[in-house]
Parts: structure tokens; C-alpha cells; sequence
């Protein structure tokens, strides 16, 4: 007889037990009112074996997104709104924030002739340019043009502000720590002195004094926190890193061709939170499935495939958005062309702590039986 059937098959027979089970109410009852509570209580519920089920793979088109955006475009100003965003949120995110427990993701609109305020907070955020050319963000002073495929930073504490002086709407890919400072309650806004920020450096200088192993010496300030102090990584090099990448070798079998955006500075990654990956799956590759405690979203920045995830295939191409919660199963393939995947990963946060974790799929051969497709109707 197991311990709890034993429990229970007493507390039928024997009065005492019974007289000692309402004890027990009224002693929870009071130590509820004393703001304590008996551990033993929730001991299974809190320290479970495995990280528990809460947020759940999901997928964001783009073909669905972007008239969403579009019309945003039309109702509401960048004056009013701060920031002209719709965020991805995952259905399981209790705080509505999150495309995962830990990242937060969102696709931002800046129409010709728009601004977008300068201010800081204590969240660091990236930028993946998904549609456009020719908006900036200006960081720090420093003026830093869009292209489709670049990635922007602006790191925690970090003054920015969004332009469009050109003549395309531009549209790009969020991704902030947002939940994660939300459960510090680390939240820190400030609103800069003017509407934005007078272009006080050179244009491009982040890149060109840290972005290529010509480092500022001398009397010239370091960089100031612990994140890259290059704001820009382009598509142009990155799509040239990944093409020389595939071919130096055999692809890995989980990722293909993977290449990491890296901190010039120290070799680490780009900002303390959130790291930034770009992976190139080759033409019929089928990577094979594992789970992480990282938790990552993911955009189809070229190309089209599908993923695998907890048993569920997602269909995804060009300028789609998926989140990949923490530990689930995952496995990526590209069938009619090459695809190329963006991700950002709390990876970062992981590893210093000591918390990073994968697991291959066990069974079948290191691939999972699909239950059901993304957007249909089970059955
Ligand atoms: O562009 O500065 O999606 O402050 C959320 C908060 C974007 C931004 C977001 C922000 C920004
Ligand atoms: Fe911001």
C-alpha cells in the first residue's frame, strides 16, 4: 500500500485521524493568517522534478502579423503610442508579457517621417530588421541605419530612440528581457531630455572603433557595461559568416551551420540576458530533436521549413516568429531550400549560474513522432 492510500484509508476508519486532519485545517488556517505556510504542503508542486509545462511552443505568421502592424500604422502615432509595437504573447505567459518565461518579443512599425522618443530602461533590447532600409535608431549619440537582416542593440541603461527620415515604412523583430526584470521588479524608465537625441558621434562608430579588431587605445574611454559596445551586427556579414561556415565542414545535428554574435571585445556573449544566433540548415537537412533549459525565439530570416516542437509540426517561412519554451522537444528542418533561422536565447543568463542543460531525444532515433500540425484542427 502506497504512503497516501494508507493515509487515507485510516482518516476513513479512525476518528482520532479525523480529529487530527481538522487540526491540521485550523493549523494551515492560522499559519496562513501568520503570512507563513507549511512547506510540506506545496514541497512536490514547487520543487518539481522537471520544469513543468506553462509556456507552449507557438508560432507567429507574418502574413498574419504584418497587416496587424499596418493597420496599428493607421490608428495610432508614435507620439501617442511611445513605441508602435505589437508583442507576441504566448498563451501560457500568466503575466501576458512573454513570448517565453524569460524573453520577451514583439514586432515594432516606424512609418516615414516618424519618431520614436528617446529614453532608457533598465530592459536590454534587440532589434532583427525584418522589412525596410533606411530608418536608425540613434544609440548613445550614435546614428545607426536599418537594413533587413541587421540586429541593433541597445543594451540595459542605454539611451535610444527610433527614426524614419526616409521613405519606407520599416518594420522589425523586439526582443527584450522585459519578463525577466519583471520578476527582479527591476524596472527602471526615463524619458531623455528632449524629444531625441542630437547625433553626437559618427556615423557607424561603434562598428568601426570595436566591430573589427582595431580597437580605440590610449585615452580614449573603454566600453562601459558588460555588453558588446558594437550596436550593430549586419546581415551582410553575418549571411557571409555562415556561407564560409558551411563550407568549412559538416553541419551539427542538432543546429546545421550555427554561428553565435559575439562581444568583440571579450569573446562572450552580446548582452548579459540575451544572446543572438543565426543558423544556416542546408536544403533537405533534418536536424535531429533535444530539449534545453535555455528558452529561445526564433525568426525565419530566410528560406522556409518546419519545426518539430513537444510533438507538434510548425510550419514556418520567411519573416514568421516562434517561441521555443524552456525544455521542450526540438528539431528544425529545412525540405525545398536552404533556410536561415535568427534566434535570441536566454542561453546567457543560463550558463553563469550554472543551469544550462540538453537532452537528445531518446527514442526513434533521435527524431519525434509528429502528434499533430501547428494551426489545424487535432483529429
Ligand atoms: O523600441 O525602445 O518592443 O522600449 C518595448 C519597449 C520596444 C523600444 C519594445 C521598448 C522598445
Ligand atoms: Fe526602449
Amino acid at each position: 500500500m502506497s504512503r497516501k492510500s494508507k493515509a487515507s484509508a485510516s482518516a476513513a476508519t479512525g476518528s482520532s485521524t479525523g480529529g487530527r486532519e481538522q487540526n491540521r485545517e485550523q493549523y494551515y488556517a492560522e499559519l496562513e493568517r501568520l503570512q507563513m505556510g507549511a512547506l510540506w504542503t506545496v514541497y512536490r508542486t514547487v520543487l518539481t522534478r522537471e520544469p513543468q509545462r506553462r509556456e507552449v511552443p507557438y508560432l507567429w505568421p507574418w502574413e498574419m502579423v504584418r497587416p496587424q502592424l499596418l493597420r496599428a500604422g493607421e490608428m495610432v502615432s508614435t507620439d501617442e503610442a511611445e513605441r508602435r509595437v505589437l508583442m507576441f504573447l504566448n498563451p501560457g505567459n500568466p503575466a501576458r508579457i512573454g513570448a517565453t518565461a524569460t524573453l520577451y518579443a514583439a514586432a515594432q512599425l516606424i512609418l516615414p517621417g516618424e519618431s520614436a522618443r528617446a529614453h532608457r530602461h533598465s530592459p536590454a533590447a534587440l532589434r532583427f530588421i525584418i522589412e525596410g532600409s533606411g530608418a536608425f535608431t540613434c544609440v548613445e549619440g550614435e546614428k545607426v541605419r536599418m537594413s533587413p537582416g541587421d540586429l541593433i542593440l541597445t543594451p540595459s541603461m542605454v539611451w535610444h530612440d527610433h527614426g524614419n527620415d526616409q521613405d519606407q515604412a520599416v518594420m522589425w523583430l523586439d526582443g527584450l528581457d522585459i519578463p525577466l526584470m519583471a520578476s527582479f521588479n527591476c524596472m527602471f524608465l526615463e524619458e531623455f531630455t528632449s524629444e531625441v537625441q542630437q547625433e553626437s558621434m559618427p556615423p557607424s562608430r561603434s562598428e568601426k572603433l570595436y566591430g573589427r579588431g582595431l580597437f580605440p587605445s590610449g585615452s580614449t574611454p573603454e566600453p562601459k557595461g558588460p555588453y558588446s559596445p558594437v550596436w550593430a551586427y549586419r546581415w551582410t556579414q553575418a549571411r557571409e559568416a555562415l556561407e564560409c561556415l558551411a563550407k568549412s565542414g559538416d553541419p551539427d545535428e542538432f543546429d546545421g551551420h550555427l554561428i553565435r554574435y559575439a562581444n568583440p571585445a571579450s569573446g562572450g556573449e552580446i548582452l548579459p540576458t540575451m544572446g543572438c544566433r543565426v543558423q544556416l540548415i542546408p536544403k533537405g537537412m533534418h536536424c535531429r530533436a533535444r530539449r534545453q533549459t535555455a528558452s529561445s525565439v526564433y525568426h525565419v530570416a530566410e528560406g522556409s521549413g518546419y519545426s518539430v516542437l513537444d510533438g507538434v509540426r510548425f510550419d514556418w517561412k520567411k519573416g514568421d516568429t516562434f517561441a521555443v519554451p524552456v525544455w521542450c522537444w526540438q528539431e528544425h528542418a529545412a525540405e525545398t531550400t536552404d533556410a536561415v533561422l535568427f534566434s535570441l536565447t536566454d542561453h546567457p543568463l543560463l550558463a553563469p549560474l550554472g543551469l544550462v542543460r540538453s537532452q537528445p531525444y531518446p527514442e526513434n532515433n533521435g527524431f519525434q513522432a509528429v502528434r499533430s500540425v501547428f494551426g489545424e484542427q487535432p483529429g
